[in-house]
């Protein structure tokens, strides 16, 4: 038996079990369990939508051709769950050469076809809408550094095989100074053989930024679509993009960004009505927020239409070569990686553009929990922020400093960045907030206390703990940005996005992402300086060694606690 093949059927929750043999080298063995790891391995997968496992025990050996591909590995964007265990040693250190390189199942993506077929995701209504027949060309930019090498071609080849033709001009490769070898020669040699790709290896390391920026300016066609290099473009991801620029060339669109699971590569599409919208929080760090309500209104609740996004991700999205050269392209003060989504997302609507989000056009994407790049031996991403912060926050940029506490990094001059913003006339960021961002938690508007909440009983100060850990406090540590609190005016007692919240039924004192409106998230500071969950009626209470639970309210010096009334400066 050389591999084991299993097929979960959702609505049965029964185990089908067949004999596929894929080629001469391959055979996937099926054999029907209820055995403990198998089990494990099944519930895995019903995180994703689709349900097909494969567990592969002898795979091909040369991971950068494509002769030996399954007709069904991963297919229609299926899962497949992939043990190494099944592997023998020399493949095991491979399959964690490509985990250790990548950060995503290299392996197991060398293993699926790079034309390999998805489902079509896209809702109901986005299926029949008429585009404009005249559509602008697009000139596609992937920008990448010792990318996977099928991860980087299957997302050149979805683009080659979702678009229609006459609105691609080209694919534009963009390697930011690889150092694997396949990536240069080999490279070369495969793209000669693909029609509109070209690629363009840079003399030294860019970073993303400026490898954007110089993709852009090779670029011919009047519209730039960038993306990352381990994407899949899904069935008619393209034409929403063209349509919103043709009909205003001020109007960046980002498609939805479904996920390609990074150990699986299965792909899970978000639905129309399921979409987030890009955000941030003040350490200035991209975050995904839900569609509020005045834009459900807004779109007379059509769950397809395009939806006013304040943020973009960032690694995926269609712009005019015109606006993006007017907007000032991105600060080429930035180094390596981040701030450049935020920095264009900031000046496309301070500045007079939109952002819009599609439901319509959908892009698989490989998340990853960290780049795996090597990190600088400074902080690049801090000193990309500070540049942001300095020339978009105005007074705002406090609240970010106030987060990274108040140590500032050598950040470069920013005076022509500053100049930009001048000549195009661009709003204030109070504006921004306010207009499109309204949702965001502003802690001198909405915040009543703030800082440190220490114990009057001992010298203890109440510590975030996300996750499953109860909250609790320790030694008083200051700018210790887990022990800064801001209490809103609407109850929530929160650190950065994140809400303390007690719950009667589990009696539990926990930290979770902030919800307005939910009673158990919602806090009192009293004059008796007790922290009074509104709810229950309780008090907070310090016991020994830190503890904290809730108790009913009566005076005594552990249940009174030290913070700053007011809003925060
Ligand atoms: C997100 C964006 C990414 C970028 C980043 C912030 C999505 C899906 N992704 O992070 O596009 O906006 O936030 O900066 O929205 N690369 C280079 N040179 C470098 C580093 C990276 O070419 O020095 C390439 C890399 O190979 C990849 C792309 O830039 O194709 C983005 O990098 P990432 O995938 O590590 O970023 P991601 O998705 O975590
Ligand atoms: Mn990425």
């Amino acid at each position: 038996v050389i591999g084991r093949y299993i097929k979960l059927d959702n609505e049965t929750e029964s185990i089908n079990v067949e004999l596929n043999q894929v080629d001469d080298n391959h055979i996937f063995s099926t054999m029907n369990t209820d055995d403990e790891d198998q089990s494990q391995l099944l519930s895995n997968t019903m995180t994703a939508s689709l349900s097909n496992t494969v567990i592969v025990r002898q795979p091909h050996q040369d991971t950068h051709s494509n002769q030996y591909i399954s007709n069904s590995l991963g297919e229609k964007g299926q899962p497949v769950i992939f043990d190494p265990n099944y592997l023998n040693p020399e493949e095991r250190q491979k399959y964690l050469n490509q985990w250790n390189s990548n950060n995503f199942n290299g392996y197991l993506s060398d293993m699926i076809s790079l034309h390999r077929t998805l489902p079509d995701v896209r809702d109901e209504e986005c299926k029949h809408l008429n585009y404009s027949k005249d559509l602008p060309e697009t000139s596609v930019i992937i920008c990448f550094t010792d990318e996977s090498w099928s991860a980087l071609l299957r997302t050149v080849h979805s683009v080659l095989d979702r678009s229609p033709p006459r609105y691609l001009r080209e694919i534009i490769l963009i390697d930011d100074f690889s150092t694997k070898d396949f990536l240069k020669q080999s490279l070369d040699d495969y793209v000669a053989t693909l029609p509109k790709v070209k690629v363009f290896h840079a003399p030294r390391r860019l970073g993303l930024i400026l490898a954007r920026i110089w993709g852009a300016k090779i670029a011919s066609a009047p519209v730039l679509f960038f993306l990352d290099s381990h994407c899949e473009c899904a069935q008619g991801w393209l034409e929403p993009a063209l349509e919103l620029i043709k009909r205003d060339d001020t109007t960046v669109a980002q498609p939805v960004i479904d996920v390609i699971n990074a150990s699986t590569l299965g792909y899970t599409a978000f639905q129309a009505n399921n979409i987030q919208l890009g955000g941030f929080n003040w350490e200035l760090i991209f975050d995904w927020h839900p569609i509020p309500e005045r834009e459900h209104r807004r779109r007379n609740y059509q769950n397809h239409l395009p939806v006013k996004s304040p943020t973009m991700a960032g690694g995926l999205f269609a712009i005019s070569k015109r606006y993006f050269n007017y907007l000032g392209a991105y600060d080429e003060g930035f180094d390596v990686w981040g701030a450049e989504n935020l920095e264009l997302s900031f000046k496309i609507w301070m500045c007079g553009g939109t952002l819009y989000t599609m439901p319509c056009s959908h892009v698989g994407h490989i998340f990853r929990t960290f780049p795996p790049y090597k990190i600088k031996p400074y902080d690049y991403f801090k000193r990309n922020n500070v540049r942001l912060a300095e020339v978009w926050l105005d007074e705002y940029k406090n609240y970010y400093y106030n987060s990274i506490n108040f140590h500032l990094p050598e950040f470069g001059d920013v005076t022509s960045r500053k100049k930009l913003r001048e000549n195009l006339h661009c709003k204030s960021f109070d504006w921004y907030l306010n207009n499109i961002f309204p949702e965001l938690f502003v802690p001198n508007r909405d915040g009543i206390a703030y800082g440190q909440i220490e114990s009057r009983a001992v010298p203890l100060c109440i510590h975030a703990n996300t996750g499953a850990t109860p909250t609790r406090a320790q030694m008083c540590v200051k700018y210790d940005k887990s022990q800064y609190w801001i209490l809103s005016y609407y109850g929530q007692m929160r650190n950065g996005n994140n809400c303390l919240r007690y719950s009667l039924e589990s009696r539990a004192l926990t930290l979770i992402a902030c919800l307005t409106e939910n009673v158990n998230q919602h806090w009192e500071y009293t004059k008796q300086s007790q922290i009074r969950h509104t709810h229950s009626g309780t008090c907070l209470q310090l016991l020994e060694a830190g503890l904290l639970m809730m108790e009913k309210c009566k005076r005594v010096k552990t249940q009174q606690w030290k913070m700053a009334r007011g809003a925060p400066p």
